[in-house]
């Protein structure tokens, strides 16, 4: 894809395709062939929707990062990097029935469960016509069944725990979903959830997202090396891992997870390994550069998961040309997106008295 010089990182600015990794794409799923059956099964639709949707996920944050520049908001909490491991498991889910609880990190699952990209933006801006009318900074919409999320870390994983108990109760088949990262996997209401889930055998697949870093600290600060995979043996549950940089294996891994729910065989824990290619948020990009070895963004800049992708559906036979028409089409529809968005933040911030609307039932 297209690379911002003003906006991505300069890995990805100079980027350029690894033969022996693409060659190696398919490694990730090769040696188990439960997953690599689900690979087969996916059809040429959804692989190129899985592009556009990492796509649309990289260009959502260039936009907040522009207009971070341009001074229409003060700061942005971005995902580069880290968009296979968001996108690849919503497209593995139903989306017109199942529930997610994106962490910031997550905001692309917004757009893949059919939120607009401009009620985003809005939910960013503020704005009145927000599905959050304004009230907060984070993103989501019920409507499109995506939570958004509460800014103490560790309380999403209880909530989304409670929706799979609320889809048991009500004997429905569906499942719900949510990511942790390797900062917020160490929280007490993390383990609450985790182990109400496995003991009430819950449909809900956890993520531990471990982009090897929370905030400024690095996860070897805060965590012994090598066990985020075996996390879900603690808890008595199922898990497994996934490629965080590789969105096929991500849908192939969430696949498989969320068939294990739907058939009432309880939760799944997945781990990820990935890396935050820039900093905690917009304001902390270069201290980032210094708290983190260069060698790690010089290794997972090598690994962006956008260009791997495109690399390896051209090396499955698909033209560069239409993968660049996907793009053209999702940069339009974005480029559209920020207009509108911005249009209301012209003309439709919440009025003062609605501060108290729905904060007391009636
Ligand atoms: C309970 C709580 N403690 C601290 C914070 C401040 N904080 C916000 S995000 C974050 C780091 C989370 O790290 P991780 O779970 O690894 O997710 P990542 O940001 O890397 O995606 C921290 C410490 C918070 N929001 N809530
Ligand atoms: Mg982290």
């Amino acid at each position: 894809m297209k690379r911002f010089p003003a906006f991505d990182p300069p890995e990805y600015v100079s980027w350029q395709p690894d033969a022996a990794l693409v060659r190696a794409f398919a490694d990730a799923w090769s040696g188990d062939s439960a997953r690599a059956r689900a690979v087969a099964q996916v059809d040429r639709a959804t692989r190129l929707a899985l592009y556009a949707g990492m796509v649309r996920t990289r260009l959502h944050d260039i936009m907040l990062k522009r207009w971070v520049r341009q001074g229409v908001i003060s700061k942005a909490w971005l995902g580069p990097g880290e968009e296979a491991a968001t996108v690849g498991p919503v497209h593995a889910l139903d989306r017109a029935h199942d529930v997610v609880a994106p962490m910031i990190r997550n905001a692309g699952a917004c757009g893949e469960m059919g939120m607009p990209v401009a009620d985003m933006l809005r939910g960013y801006l503020g704005t009145y016509d927000a599905p959050s009318r304004g009230r907060d900074g984070h993103v989501g919409s019920f409507r499109h069944r995506v939570i958004q999320p509460v800014s103490p870390v560790g309380n999403m994983p209880p909530v989304i725990a409670g929706v799979a108990l609320s889809f048991v109760l009500r004997g429905e088949r569906r499942v719900a979903l949510t990511w942790i990262g390797d900062g917020t996997v160490k929280t007490g209401p993390t383990h609450e959830a985790l182990n109400l889930a496995a003991v009430q055998r819950l449909p809900v697949i956890f993520i531990i997202q471990n982009n090897q870093v929370a905030l400024g600290t690095r996860v070897e600060q805060a965590h012994l090396p090598g066990t985020f995979a075996e996390l879900h043996e603690a808890y008595g549950c199922a898990g497994w891992s996934f490629d965080g940089n590789n969105v096929l294996d991500a849908y192939a891994a969430t696949r498989l997870a969320a068939a294990r729910c739907r058939a009432g065989e309880g939760p799944v824990i997945l781990s990820a390994e990935t890396f935050r290619m820039g900093g905690h948020a917009t304001h902390d990009e270069q201290e980032a550069r210094k708290v983190l070895p260069a060698e790690l963004f010089a290794y997972w800049g090598q690994r962006d998961p956008v260009g791997l992708y495109e690399e390896y559906l051209k090396q499955e036979g698909v033209a560069a040309a239409e993968l660049e028409a996907i793009e053209a089409e999702v940069t339009a529809a974005v480029d559209r997106a920020g207009e509108e968005a911005l249009a209301s933040r012209d003309a439709n911030m919440p009025p003062p008295a609605s501060a108290v609307e729905g904060v007391y039932a009636g």
